[in-house]
């Protein structure tokens, strides 16, 4: 099934767009890179050249204080991964007007019974860290166990792909260098800081540790919570857990709002007058499906009820997004929603990390 989010197909140019803007830094940085395809398959890179590549990257590596004795240890024979080229062109852009399937069986899947009893179990097992780390940072304890959860199955799928040769693979292939060279170096600057190269697994897109962190992000957001002074998203829940926190916090959620609420939409409601008014400078198929902004009161003005949660402040701004059309449940989504897309830019992905931190908390 193909949902409309990141990991399906964020377009190139976006990305490209972003990064020529400079939004390239602490915003536009998500957890985790986007899957992005859609240009005609090439000859697997030489091995010859690819060795070539890297050792140009030597002189950036030293400026950023990688010794010697990393760097030759990480790049001794390394070869281009074919597997992760093959995954990387796999997905394929998404046609911005390509048909975006009901969100309710994806629901009903990642937000599951076994999910939600496994999140209280984290939940339990954490619990006064959690208080900690939510007084610290206003992320609520739930969401962060949400995430943790969404992200590897509470630390269960983290992915084997060494780290290394799959973001020097992509790195080499050119397509998204910009992303993954400078993801690359901050791999090696955790192999500097002492973390074991079999430490360094995860996804094929470079994402890893329990939170799915990539390199730079973990350099970034990761932080120790056990007090042993090193912030292991790979064997600590405590660390992932905090370190997923100062992610949220970073990126700027608001202390006290809610990710949104399910609601009850009026028939007839004219959903023309409150198309979007702006577009949207990154991942448009996500973004394009949202209502313009307005607040609770406007839409309680309006006659959406909530349906099994509290209404927020009347202040709080909120766009409508009505993931199985009109007459099925709808989401009055705050600021804090766009902090999870942050995360991973997909409707799919973050309606079911709010309705999974919301059954974890009940
Ligand atoms: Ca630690």
């Amino acid at each position: 099934m193909r949902e409309e989010g990141s990991r399906q197909g964020y377009g190139r140019r976006v990305l490209l767009a972003a990064l020529l803007l400079g939004l390239g830094g602490a915003q536009a940085v998500p957890a985790q890179a986007p899957l992005n395809a859609g240009e005609p398959n090439r000859a697997a890179p030489t091995a010859s050249s690819f060795a070539g590549y890297i050792e140009g990257l030597r002189g950036k590596a030293r400026a950023l204080g990688i010794s010697d004795r990393t760097f030759n240890n990480a790049t001794a024979q390394l070869t281009a991964s074919e597997r992760v080229l093959v995954l990387d062109r796999g997905a394929g852009p998404t046609a911005l007007d390509a048909p975006i399937p009901d969100f309710e069986p994806y629901r009903r899947q990642h937000v599951s019974a076994a999910l939600i009893a496994r999140g209280r179990t984290v939940y339990a097992a954490n619990r006064a860290l959690l208080g900690r780390f939510e007084t610290e940072t206003g992320v609520p304890e739930a969401i962060m166990v949400a995430i943790f959860g969404h992200e590897t199955s509470y630390g269960a799928v983290t992915g084997d792909f060494d780290l290394i040769r799959s973001l020097a693979t992509l790195a080499y292939d050119g397509r998204r260098r910009a992303l993954f060279e400078p993801e690359l170096l901050a791999a090696m600057q955790i192999l500097e800081r002492g973390v074991p190269r079999e430490r360094l697994v995860g996804s094929y897109a470079g994402a890893t540790g329990y939170p799915q962190f990539l390199p730079s992000v973990y350099l970034r957001d990761a932080r120790d919570a056990d007090g042993d002074g090193f912030a292991d998203i790979w064997r600590s829940q405590p660390d992932a857990l905090a370190s997923i926190a100062g992610y949220f916090q970073r990126a700027g959620w608001r202390k006290g709002e809610p990710w949104g609420i399910a609601v009850s939409v009026p028939a007839g409601l004219n959903r023309a007058a409150l198309a979007g008014r702006t577009e949207p400078t990154r991942c448009p198929r996500v973004f394009n499906r949202h209502s313009r902004w307005q607040s609770m009161a406007e839409w309680r003005a309006m006659g959406l009820a909530p349906v099994g949660a509290a209404w927020p402040d009347d202040r709080v701004m909120a766009t409508l997004l009505e993931p199985d059309g009109p007459g099925k449940t709808a989401y009055l989504l705050t600021s804090n929603y766009r902090v999870i897309l942050d995360y991973n830019c997909s409707n799919f992905y973050a309606l079911s990390v709010g309705l999974l931190a919301d059954a974890v908390s009940k």
